[in-house]
């Protein structure tokens, strides 16, 4: 990683708290922060390694869609074996993407990696063998994300897999509150206060809106996805596949 500082982002009380955005203050502490907040991102990321040694074939595109600072990308960029493929990275804030290319820039792989600034609403998505919607998809408009998982399965070569990764809501509202306080328990072990605890949840209320496991799994089906299921979750975070 090039030097990032630990989250204070919500150490002291706001009289206003802002909407939550991936501006600079963000990316400044985005390492520090995803690690602390999200249980299972080094497995996720790691995992993604993996599956890109499997799923990836040679002459095809690979997306990594609300990239970040690449860190799927980069996973996947070391555990590629095919031959000819071409990363491709893509992230809507400057900031993500300014500092996702040095990154990236800071490694060695074979696997060129190309990261843009854009929309992956607005992306062209063609001969591919495997995207990675990791922690994105929670952010899209909710009436967006059939079409964008509609245009994700009809890019896929056959046999090609989705990673999809997201915060979920629970149908069940005490099974919900269970899952959400083990969430929080693991963040104060990770060091977060109730105050930033709390500040950081109405920062995100009206900017990422999870789905239940059901809504996922019916989109992927109305997407024509053939196969699909969980292969991790710890508390309310969980990441599925889909392949075409
Ligand atoms: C990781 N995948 O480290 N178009 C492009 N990018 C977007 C859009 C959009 N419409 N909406 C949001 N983003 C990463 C972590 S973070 C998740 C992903 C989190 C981008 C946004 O700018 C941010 O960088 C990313 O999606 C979500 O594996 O921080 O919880």
């Amino acid at each position: 990683m090039t030097s990032t500082k630990a989250d204070l982002i919500y150490s002291s009380p706001h009289s206003k708290i802002k909407d939550f955005s991936f501006d600079a203050q963000v990316v400044e502490v985005f390492p520090d922060m995803i690690k602390r907040s999200v249980p299972g991102y080094s497995t996720i990321i790691e995992t993604i390694g993996y599956l890109s040694n499997n799923y990836v074939r040679d002459n095809t595109n690979i997306y990594d869609l609300g990239c970040s600072l690449g860190a799927a990308t980069l996973a996947m960029r070391q555990n590629i074996i095919a031959k000819n493929c071409q990363i491709v990275g893509i992230d809507n804030s400057s900031a993500m993407v300014d500092r996702c290319k040095m990154h990236i820039n800071a490694f060695k792989g074979a696997t060129p990696c190309t990261i843009i600034k854009g929309d992956i609403l607005e992306t062209k998505l063609e001969n591919v063998s495997m995207v990675v919607l990791n922690f994105t998809l929670q952010f899209i408009d909710k009436e967006k994300r059939q079409q964008l998982l509609t245009k994700i399965a009809n890019g896929l070569n056959k046999g090609g897999i989705l990673v999809l990764s997201e915060k979920m809501s629970h149908q069940d509202e005490q099974c919900h509150q269970l899952l959400t306080d083990l969430h929080h328990d693991f963040k104060r072990a990770n060091g977060y206060s109730d105050l930033e605890i709390a500040q950081k949840r109405t920062a995100l209320e009206q900017v990422m809106k999870p789905d239940s496991l059901e809504t996922h799994f019916n989109r992927f089906e109305q997407a024509g996805f053939s196969h699909a299921s969980t292969w991790f979750q710890c508390f309310n975070f969980v990441s599925m596949v889909a392949i075409k």
